[in-house]
């Protein structure tokens, strides 16, 4: 990818800090019990049975290893998943910059309806604001996503999805359309250029 993409992996605003939380949750959790019952299989499997001892009761390891840890764990990542989901799903305030980006075989174009400025395949945001993304397309689905700054949406022919996105730092990343789209699809990028409200500003009025 060009720009340097840093990935999920490495947030840079709020709501992307939710979905990488949920999945170092989730790979936390998983590496445990893993562990855990990979030094029960070990124990089990090296210890000696003495002739005459009284086995422990193995119905207590299948109740406990079967049913409670595995529903423990569900409904922690159950929670977390909800609460990163409502994160996700809160509305950009009022008044909030609306950008809207319109996915074409094979190219983003990005528009600023208020200022009146349309590029092609170069976004541009101010950092420490919620931003409205209203997305569809002219032709075909392509797929928006922003790793760095949140979750993936669909581009629909028929409809506008709206996606809010905060970048809490400045920031240039490189990514492309997530959703097979065509011959070029693979060739179908865009620059998401994070910056201080002010460099935003002038960069609108340049474009202007
Ligand atoms: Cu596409």
């Amino acid at each position: 990818m060009n720009g340097g993409s840093s990935g999920s992996l490495d947030p840079k605003g709020p709501r992307a800090e939710s979905i990488a939380d949920t999945w170092w949750l989730m790979l936390g959790l998983g590496t445990a019990v893993f562990v855990l019952f990979a030094v029960l299989l070990a124990v089990g499997l090296f210890r000696r049975r003495r002739e005459g001892e009284a086995q422990p009761s193995e119905r207590r390891w299948i109740v406990g290893g079967g049913v409670v840890l595995p529903v423990i764990v569900l409904v922690v990542v159950f929670g977390a998943t909800i609460g990163a989901m409502r994160t996700l799903a809160e509305d950009a305030p009022p008044g909030a910059l609306v950008v809207e980006v319109t996915g074409h075989q094979w190219y983003f174009e990005v528009g600023y309806p208020e200022a009146g400025v349309t590029t092609v395949g170069e976004l541009h945001l101010p950092v420490g604001q919620p931003v409205e993304f209203h997305l569809t397309s002219a032709d075909v689905i392509h797929s928006f996503w922003v790793p760095e700054l949140g979750g993936k949406m669909d581009m629909l022919p028929d409809g506008v999805n709206v996606l809010v996105l905060q970048a809490d730092e400045p920031g240039e990343w490189g990514t492309q359309c997530a959703e097979f789209c065509g011959l070029e699809h693979a060739t179908m990028r865009l620059t998401v250029v994070a910056e201080s409200p002010e460099d935003f500003a002038a960069w609108i009025e340049r474009q202007q």
